[in-house]
């Protein structure tokens, strides 16, 4: 005579009609053992599926295993789970709760799942404006400002986004200045239809003599599922920035002396000279002199190197 089995079904599952990709969503189910009396360890999995049924689900979003104690079909058991929408495209869907993924021996399996349709909307994230100043000097720092509205029709639920921030030589965005990359992380979060300003001072190239656009590309580590709407994720600034060298401070070496000199091999030797700013732009920092012995004016023919000074000049 086989020994009798237990009998696991599933019902009542409820979970929200509507959520984004990424939110974070409960799902409640009701169990029942109609079979033989069970006190062990059941599994039960939350699914999503294009059907409501278990034929190829497309993602699992977790298990539930918990002692139950189910002597008979009178003694019904509640459960729940937090469980994130997966990234997968906006659409009907069913959430699906399979009871006894564990493999307990029982006969009739066709009453071990439960469906409950769900419509999953998708985020899309575009940048909608670009500020900058219009006018900077190259070596500056500027702040730059930007906007980015979710025109879709999910939420983004608190996630990490980066944008990439580029500067070009034309407004086409087509030639990038080289010697410029830069970027900002964050995390964001969106209900449709919102935006947010997010900014980020960044530095000029030295000796950058250019007009340039910003150009910024949120999402561009692709954190937040767009279902492939990511054309729009760039824009570049309406507004050029101007950028012009700064005054450069030039100097040169004055009134050494003496400026030629017969000396005596062993013997110290006195020089004097001063230093000229004939240069646009002030001095900012320290320099550094030295003074060669020189068999000619001109610097890299014959000298020796004599003394190394650092008098820490303002
Ligand atoms: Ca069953
Ligand atoms: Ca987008």
């Amino acid at each position: 005579m086989p020994c009798p089995k237990p009998d696991f079904t599933v019902f009542d599952v409820a979970a929200p009609s509507q959520a984004s990709n990424k939110e974070s969503v409960v799902i409640s189910w009701k169990g029942r053992n109609n079979g033989a009396a069970f006190n062990n360890y059941l599994v039960d999995e939350v699914l999503l599926n294009d059907a409501p049924n278990l034929t190829t689900p497309l993602a699992s979003m977790g298990s539930l295993g918990e002692y139950r104690n189910l002597p008979n079909g009178n003694v019904v058991y509640n459960a729940q789970k937090s469980a994130s929408i997966p990234d997968i495209p906006p659409g009907n869907y069913f959430i699906v709760v399979r009871t006894n993924t564990g493999g307990v021996q029982e006969d009739n399996l066709a009453d071990n799942f439960a469906a409950v349709p769900i419509e999953i909307k998708t985020p899309n994230l575009t940048v909608t404006t670009v500020n900058n100043p219009a006018t900077v000097q190259a070596g500056q720092t500027i702040n730059l400002q930007w906007t980015i509205q979710n025109t879709g029709a999910g939420s983004l639920p608190n996630c990490p986004v980066s944008d990439r921030i580029r500067l070009y030589y034309d407004a086409a965005g087509v030639n990038p200045v080289p010697s410029f990359n830069s970027s900002f992380s964050g995390s964001l979060t969106l209900l449709p239809g919102n935006s947010a300003v997010r900014q980020q001072n960044i530095t000029l190239p030295n000796g950058l003599a250019n007009t340039v656009w910003v150009e910024i590309v949120t999402n561009y580590n692709n954190n937040a599922y767009e279902a492939g709407l990511t054309a729009d994720n760039r824009r570049i600034g309406l507004q050029p920035i101007i950028v012009s060298l700064p005054d450069y401070p030039n100097l040169t070496p004055v009134e050494i002396s003496p400026s030629a000199v017969i000396a005596t091999a062993g013997n110290s030797l006195s020089v004097t000279y001063s230093v000229q700013n004939q240069g646009d732009g002030p001095i900012l920092g320290n320099w550094s002199d030295a003074l060669y012995l020189s068999s000619s004016p001109v610097l890299g023919q014959g000298q020796t190197w004599l003394w190394p000074l650092h008098p820490n000049r303002k």
